[in-house]
């Protein structure tokens, strides 16, 4: 190969100083540059040593902590593909992803350690990462090698990482993101939203999917920038850390619950130069409330897993509330005619349809799926529904695929619905999600029971918590007499979310 064109190559020509900060954590310890290339280094060796070679899979299921960040960067520069799995999965859950995914090498913290060692198969090695980051096998390996590391050269269109998500099709599939998809989409939002080495990121984002991970992390990379990273979301810690740091990335959930604060005022965030929000629509009411408070105006973009980030309001001129803005520098979008394809006239309603660098190359071992969810002129179809307005402002108006968005986490209802109809006494069940103030949608499900059957709704979402991670679980469940159809027999879920409208 004559170039080495992977995103740890880019990486480390945009590294400032070693002495320069990379993380800062609660407690107060830095991670420099520096220390990031040396911790990566070893981790990287520990993967190697573990059997991984390049192009081999590398399962991450670990609670958010600083090593957990490096051993991401030691998977790129190992040339191993990454991918992370939310911690909140159950074990039910996992075993789809390692069946699929084959990893060589499965992470998982100690408390998970048994039951991962019988899903993983003979051929993967499992090591642990402890749910403070600071213990498990993989670090003690890692601390039997060297600070330095011959990275493991990628060409761009070389799988950099796997990330498992549901289209309108029940299973997760794996979108395959290259090295080119990443790196591209880290330099255009750097440039846009104006990172500069001297920002520091307030990070409470989970690091297992494209927010947490790629859009901050690889972004903030890109700049030779800091981030203050924190485990979770968590109000007390936000405020503590706001006059130190000078830009935020969130969900909708995030601006909700810190306008719930009396805390939030201009003096408590003074310090920061901009709020971006996204992976879920932000209420043009909380918009202007954050206005109102702080005299910053929140930057909403809008994105998705298998594109990363697609579109933004611009950072200098008008953010406009309610929309996501303009396509990103070298991404094509048009708004298109569902059936065809065919680009509408401005001002309609149809499919948000792109093409660019940030967009992945297709579903992993799945040539179906991947056929489907492209154009034959290359246009990616995201499933969303939206129109531009007069000023060329993208507004997502509404969903094409049946997806539920709560606290920024997508929920799949025919996931959820399968696992509620193998309950004693159902027949069947419709998921659907419904206004909440808190997390933008609650889940909530509709069933039928059999005749002379009864529902705990306590005990059905305590027995569905067996099998599903806990943001999926139903908030309430309702029983009705039957499930409202149209003629061809499908069940009507506008109607079943109009009749819900008001539960939470
Ligand atoms: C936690 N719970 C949830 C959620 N999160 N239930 C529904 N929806 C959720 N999102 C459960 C908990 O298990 C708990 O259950 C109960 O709800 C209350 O938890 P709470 O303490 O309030 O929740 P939390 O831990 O504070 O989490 C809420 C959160 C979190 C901070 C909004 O969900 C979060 O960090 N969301 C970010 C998701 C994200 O990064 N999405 C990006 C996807 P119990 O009471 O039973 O114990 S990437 C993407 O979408 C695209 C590409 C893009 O554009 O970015
Ligand atoms: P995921 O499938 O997890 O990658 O989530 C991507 C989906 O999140 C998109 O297809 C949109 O439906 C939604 N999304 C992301 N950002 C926004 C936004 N700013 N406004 C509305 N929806 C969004």
């Amino acid at each position: 190969m004559s170039r080495d064109e992977s995103l740890f190559a880019a990486v480390r020509a945009a590294m400032p100083d070693a002495s320069h900060p990379f993380l800062r954590l609660p407690g107060g310890t830095t991670i420099t540059y520096g220390d990031m290339l040396a911790r990566s280094s070893r981790l990287a060796h520990a993967i190697a040593a573990s059997g991984v070679r390049p192009g081999d899979r590398v399962a991450v299921q670990v609670e958010k902590s600083a090593n957990a960040l490096l051993l991401y960067l030691a998977c790129l520069r190992a040339g191993a593909i990454y991918l992370p799995l939310n911690p909140a999965y159950t074990v039910a859950e996992i075993e789809y992803f390692l069946a699929d995914a084959e990893p060589r090498l499965v992470a998982v913290s100690p408390a998970r350690e048994s039951a991962v060692r019988a899903l993983a198969g003979e051929r993967a090695s499992l090591h642990t990462l402890g749910d403070d980051g600071k213990q498990g096998s993989i670090l003690a390996e890692a601390d039997r090698h060297a600070t330095t590391f011959a990275d493991v050269p990628g060409a761009a269109n070389a799988p950099a990482a796997i990330l498992y998500t549901s289209g309108t099709t029940g299973r997760s599939k794996g979108a395959m993101l290259s090295q080119e998809n990443l790196l591209s989409n880290a330099c255009v939002l750097r440039d846009l939203w104006r990172f500069t080495p001297n920002d520091v990121l307030l990070h409470a984002l989970p690091i297992f999917h494209t927010h947490g991970l790629f859009t901050a992390t690889n972004t903030l990379l890109m700049a030779g920038g800091s981030m203050m990273f924190l485990p979770r979301f968590e109000p007390d810690a936000i405020f503590a850390a706001l006059p130190h740091t000078t830009a935020m990335m969130g969900v909708p959930t995030f601006y909700t619950r810190l306008l719930a604060d009396s805390r939030l005022d201009c003096r408590t965030t003074a310090h920061i130069r901009l709020f971006i929000s996204g992976s879920a629509p932000l209420l043009a009411e909380t918009h202007r409330q954050w206005f109102a408070r702080t005299g910053h105006i929140i930057l909403e973009r809008y994105g998705m897993t298998e594109t990363g980030m697609i579109a933004s309001n611009p950072y200098a001129g008008e953010r406009v509330a309610g929309s996501v803005g303009f396509a990103l520098p070298g991404v094509a979008l048009r708004v298109a005619a569902p059936d065809s394809g065919a680009e509408l006239p401005q001002g309609d309603v149809g499919t948000i349809e792109l093409r660019g660098p940030n967009v992945f190359a297709g579903y992993w071992r799945n040539p179906e799926q991947t056929a489907q969810a492209f154009r034959p002129d290359g246009f990616f179809i995201t499933g969303d529904l939206g129109r531009i307005d007069e000023r060329g402002y993208l507004h997502i108006v509404g969903r094409a695929k049946d997806v539920i968005i709560s606290g920024g986490f997508n929920v799949y209802p025919k996931e959820i619905e399968a696992e509620i109809d193998s309950l004693p006494g159902v027949r069947e069940s419709a998921v659907i999600g419904v206004p909440h103030a808190d997390l933008g949608e609650a889940v909530t499900a509709v069933v039928v029971l059999d005749p002379g059957a009864k529902l705990d709704e306590a005990v059905a979402i305590r027995q569905l918590g067996e099998r599903l991670a806990r943001y999926k679980l139903p908030k309430r469940i309702f029983v009705v007499e039957e499930l409202p159809r149209n003629t061809m027999g499908k069940v009507q879920k506008a109607l079943l979310r109009q009749a819900h409208r008001q539960v939470f």
